[in-house]
């Protein structure tokens, strides 16, 4: 091996020292050993540093926590170019069969969703930072902060979770935009295993809007957190009924100040509230908690009751089932993306769209008897 000889914390690395690194041992390998393995690819990757990427660098930089090759992998995924995004579903495949994607017991992803102005970054970067305390490893996909809703300087400067960002053990990605979906993108998903396979243990997915963002991160996350504000019902607040049934936390923040004592009340209400919902079916009763995201009051608790949720859906197998069932809706919706991408760039439905929607504004042609004939015209190989 060329690179530079490990020293210091590399001793560590022990039997990897004199052979070719090995990506990140798969399961069953202790957390020690999986260090080592790091530590030992790190090194190598350390020294082929000045050469042009490729997939396999880019796997050896991921396997070695280089927040570079993450940043270029992230980018990867969300390329509109079909020759990017298939290397990244190649980077992707890769790691993960090299064992570098994180199980159950290995990760723990959130997304924290309320209002805009709720507070979700100033909390992330509290949490973020008691997590790291705690010796995890944090990646966040932070909505954008130059949004046009909290625009202009100074939330700016609490969006940008300034930090947590200097933390060596967190990694923030603002989302390219906020979109339509609250700053949930398509390649979310992605990019949650792409911060595993860097080695990042605790993923937290900021979400903001009222309905669709919030649908979308549950189907990627372990858990959701609501983040609520004092004095103001679900409708002052913009939270459909749906999105409280969905959380399995639920924190009342801005319990500071002047706000404090609206604070206990919301809380009181939301407790009442939450006994008329139906119990979940995996046995988890989300609990109605109270922080100050600006203080840091109330947050260790807060922290306390998400790894209360991990054990208990740990422990009754409902976290894999969880895993298990999203990665089944995952498949389903990249061939339903797949299949519309390949129906609309057909030629002979391309050539033939437009006129038939003139003609169904128009009321000359059925709207499903349209839809049958492009249909015909796909599956008959029209292109
Ligand atoms: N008093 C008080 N203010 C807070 C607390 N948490 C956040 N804030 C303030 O609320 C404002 C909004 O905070 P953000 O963390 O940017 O809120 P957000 O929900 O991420 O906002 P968007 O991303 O724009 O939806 C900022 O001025 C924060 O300083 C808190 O616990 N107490
Ligand atoms: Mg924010």
């Amino acid at each position: 091996m060329s690179g530079p000889k490990p020293t210091g914390s590399d001793a560590a690395a022990g039997a990897n020292r004199n052979e070719q690194p090995q990506a990140v041992p798969p399961t069953g390998a202790s957390e020690q050993q999986r260090e080592a393995a790091r530590h030992a690819a790190g090194a190598a990757y350390l020294s082929r540093q000045q050469q042009p990427w490729t997939l396999d660098r880019l796997k050896e930089g991921l396997s070695a926590g280089d927040r570079g090759a993450l940043a270029k992998a992230l980018t990867l995924v969300e390329s509109h170019k079909a020759e990017h995004r298939r290397q990244a579903r190649e980077l992707i495949d890769a790691c993960l069969r090299d064992g570098m994607g994180a199980d159950t017991e290995r990760s723990f992803r959130i997304g924290v969703t309320g209002v805009p102005g709720a507070g979700k970054s100033t909390f992330i970067e509290a949490l973020g930072m008691h997590w790291i305390a705690q010796g995890h490893k944090v990646a966040v996909q932070a909505v954008d902060p130059s949004s046009a809703i909290s625009g202009g300087s100074i939330l700016g400067d609490k969006t940008r979770m300034e930090q947590l960002s200097a933390q060596a053990e967190a990694f923030v990605r603002p989302s390219p935009s906020r979109g339509t979906l609250g700053g949930v993108t398509a390649r979310t998903r992605e990019h949650l295993l792409l911060f595993e396979a860097a080695g990042y243990d605790r993923l937290i997915v900021e979400t903001v809007g009222v309905g669709q963002s919030e649908t979308a991160v549950h189907g990627m996350v372990d858990g959701m957190l609501l983040l609520l504000i004092p004095g103001a019902g679900d409708e002052l607040q913009g939270i459909k009924r749906g999105i409280v049934e969905m959380a399995d936390w639920l924190v009342v923040n801005k319990a500071d100040g002047p706000g404090a004592s609206k604070a206990s009340e919301t809380e009181a209400d939301y407790r009442r509230a939450l006994h008329l919902f139906p119990p979940t079916d995996h046995g988890w009763t989300p609990p109605v908690l109270r922080c100050s995201a600006l203080t840091g009051e109330g947050l260790p608790h807060v922290a306390d009751q998400l790894e209360a949720f991990r054990s208990h859906m740990l422990e009754g197998g409902h976290l894999l089932e969880r895993r298990r069932q999203q990665a089944g809706t995952w498949m389903h919706e990249a061939i339903r993306d797949a299949l519309t991408a390949d129906f609309y760039g057909a030629p002979g439905v391309a050539g033939k769209l437009k006129s038939m929607e003139a003609k169904v504004r128009a009321g000359q042609w059925h709207p499903l008897l349209a839809a049958e004939r492009l249909l015909g015209e796909f599956a008959g190989g029209g292109n």
